[in-house]
């Protein structure tokens, strides 16, 4: 069996970001690697490295849930299930902190990043955190890991934690690689566009929830900072705010950006404006009809249901031979 891996944490609606920068991009992954199954899970471990209010967090692990299989992800070859339901993810993820060395997990930007950012209360899983998404990906042995190109230095840690176990253990765990998604791996914040569409935006008319009213979002993508010289041109140094709106219209309608350019020559922001809103809007419109499907359902369920035991049996087998390895098991 080959796997393709990869998780989505919990923290809040996924945005426009996740849908262009993830979600989507798991589904057209999808249809062109047919002979792999897609291990796709809820990381809601991740998600409380930071504070998550117990009631909210419940809903948000369920609203993922759903809107992965609102995004068309195809049943056949996909198992879904929630990180905290398969209790191995915990197990390796301690087994990888005895791997990793603490200069490494020091090295890592997003963590700096977060220090920087928050003075009080970091606590000590947000800096063993890539411990664990190292233990999510080698749990299965997964080939392949489609992430967002902040994620890539979690990915070398986890090839570099790989590759050491099996040279003090012997051979156990597949080196992963990492499929980065460019286009719309960074769609930036609406209304600050040099930061990342964060769900937890102080402003919350930089960011698209995939779960808002459709109006809501028109306004806001019609409401977008850009600049003064009118000119619908990708220039990410000079122009973000227009170059982030270009790589949306790229992702969503696969257009490069110079065949963007070409259609909106002479036309001004405003008509580029308002035909990205009702591009938007369409590719929402579809995703929240089959979204109030499966959160209204109890398929949802038996899918995760059925997701948990099969993640658990491939993750119960290898567990058993990590330990093993390790000198673990009687
Ligand atoms: N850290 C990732 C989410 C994540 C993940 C993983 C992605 C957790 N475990 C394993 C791929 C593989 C994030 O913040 N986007």
């Amino acid at each position: 069996m080959k796997f393709v891996l990869s998780g989505v944490k919990p923290t809040g609606i996924p945005t426009l970001g996740n849908y262009l920068g993830a979600l989507k991009n798991f589904v057209r992954l999808q249809n062109s690697m047919k002979d792999y199954e897609f291990l796709i899970f809820v990381a809601d471990l991740h998600a409380i490295t930071t504070y998550q209010k117990p009631e909210e967090l419940k809903e948000h692990i369920r609203t993922v849930a759903a809107l992965y299989l609102a995004c068309g992800l195809d049943l056949d070859n996909l198992t879904l299930f929630i990180q905290s339901e398969v209790h191995e993810h915990v197990e390796l993820g301690y087994v990888m902190q005895s791997v990793a060395y603490m200069g490494e997990l020091e090295r890592m930007t997003q963590y700096k990043d977060k220090m920087q950012k928050q003075v009080q209360g970091v606590t000590s899983a947000l800096f063993t955190y890539p411990a664990l998404m190292a233990a999510d990906i080698l749990l299965y042995n997964a080939t392949y890991v489609p992430v967002g190109d902040d994620q890539v230095q979690h990915l070398e840690l986890t090839r570099d934690l790989a590759t050491r176990f099996n040279s003090r253990y012997g051979e156990t765990f597949v080196v992963p690689q990492v499929l980065v998604q460019k286009t719309a791996s960074r769609i930036m914040d609406l209304q600050n566009p040099t930061r990342k569409m964060d769900k937890s935006a102080e402003n919350p008319k930089g960011c698209i929830f995939l779960t808002e009213p459709l109006d809501q979002i028109r306004k806001k993508i019609k409401a977008a900072v850009t600049d003064n010289d009118g000119i619908v041109r990708y220039d990410v140094e000079n122009k973000p705010g227009i170059s982030n709106l270009m790589s949306i219209y790229a992702s969503i309608t696969e257009m490069t950006f110079q065949q963007i350019e070409e259609k909106y020559h002479e036309c001004g922001y405003g008509i580029f404006k308002s035909d990205l809103a009702e591009l938007v809007v369409t590719e929402i419109d579809k995703v929240q009809k089959e979204y109030d499907y499966w959160i209204n359902s109890s398929e949802l369920d038996q899918i995760l249901n059925e997701g948990k035991a099969r993640a658990s049996m491939f993750a119960r087998s290898n567990m058993r031979k990590i330990y093993e390895k390790m000198g673990l098991k009687r």
